[in-house]
């Protein structure tokens, strides 16, 4: 199928942000753990944390209060942080995929297009499990599998290599800014999910995945 006058063979899909809202308990979380260190973690300053692994989201919140700490101390509280995220994922069912993202998921597969999910979240399998959505999926690359976070490509890479397919031939859809420069950096196109302000680095830029259907019409991207 030829989308951006490329042909399309795989679509991967990142997770928080793109098929439900686990961004917001991220954001809950992350917030609760920086204010016990002194540190208020605002929404734009979250915005940075999108894409990026646990790990490397403490690190940027620990920078933003001028906080050193050891590496023990670090897990400790990455460790808490995830205990707080999970109360919340635990609680999710599948009426919180977010609209339109289901849909796609099974049309793309009836077109034959290989679907894979490129999360940096350690916790994609779960959440997927939850949703049960984890069938519709051919790959799944998560936090676990990888040594480097996004913005570096080696998520999406790494499910075209599982897919047996060039990475030319994949699109990425993503929400975090992070996430487009993976995808950008992996060669592959991009369809950026949120706003145009953050995300005009992607070849195509959409408010959500509501009536989002490929092929897209070749006049409305701008990418030849
Ligand atoms: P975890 P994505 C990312 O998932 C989130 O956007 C990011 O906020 C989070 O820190 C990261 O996963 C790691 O998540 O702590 O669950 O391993 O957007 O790449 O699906
Ligand atoms: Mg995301």
């Amino acid at each position: 199928m030829k989308v951006f006058n490329t042909e399309i063979q795989a679509a991967i899909f990142d997770l928080d942000g793109v098929i439900v809202d686990t961004a917001k308990y991220h954001y809950l979380a992350w917030k609760r753990l920086a204010k016990e260190v002194g540190i208020d973690l605002s929404e734009e300053e979250n915005e940075k944390l999108k894409g990026v692994s646990r790990m490397d989201s403490l690190d940027i919140i620990l920078a933003l209060g001028g906080v050193t700490l050891d590496t023990a101390s670090k897990v400790q509280l990455a460790d808490k942080k995830n205990a707080w995220f999970l109360e919340f994922v635990n609680q999710m069912t599948p009426a919180e995929i977010l609209s339109g993202a289901k849909e796609l998921l099974v049309d793309l597969r009836k077109q034959g297009i290989k679907i894979a999910l490129g999360s940096s979240s350690k916790n994609a399998p779960l959440v997927l499990r939850l949703l049960n959505i984890e069938k519709l999926f051919d790959v799944i690359v998560d936090g676990t599998m990888v040594k480097n976070s996004k913005p570096d490509p080696e998520i999406f890479l790494l499910g075209a290599k599982l897919l047996a397919l060039p990475p030319s031939t994949c699109v990425v859809f993503e929400d975090a800014e992070a996430g487009v420069e993976a995808a950008l950096a992996a060669g592959m196109k991009c369809v950026g999910i949120g706003s145009p302000a953050q995300l005009h680095k992607a070849h195509q830029v959409v408010p959500d995945l509501i009536n989002f259907s490929f092929p897209v019409d070749s006049t409305k991207h701008i990418l030849n």
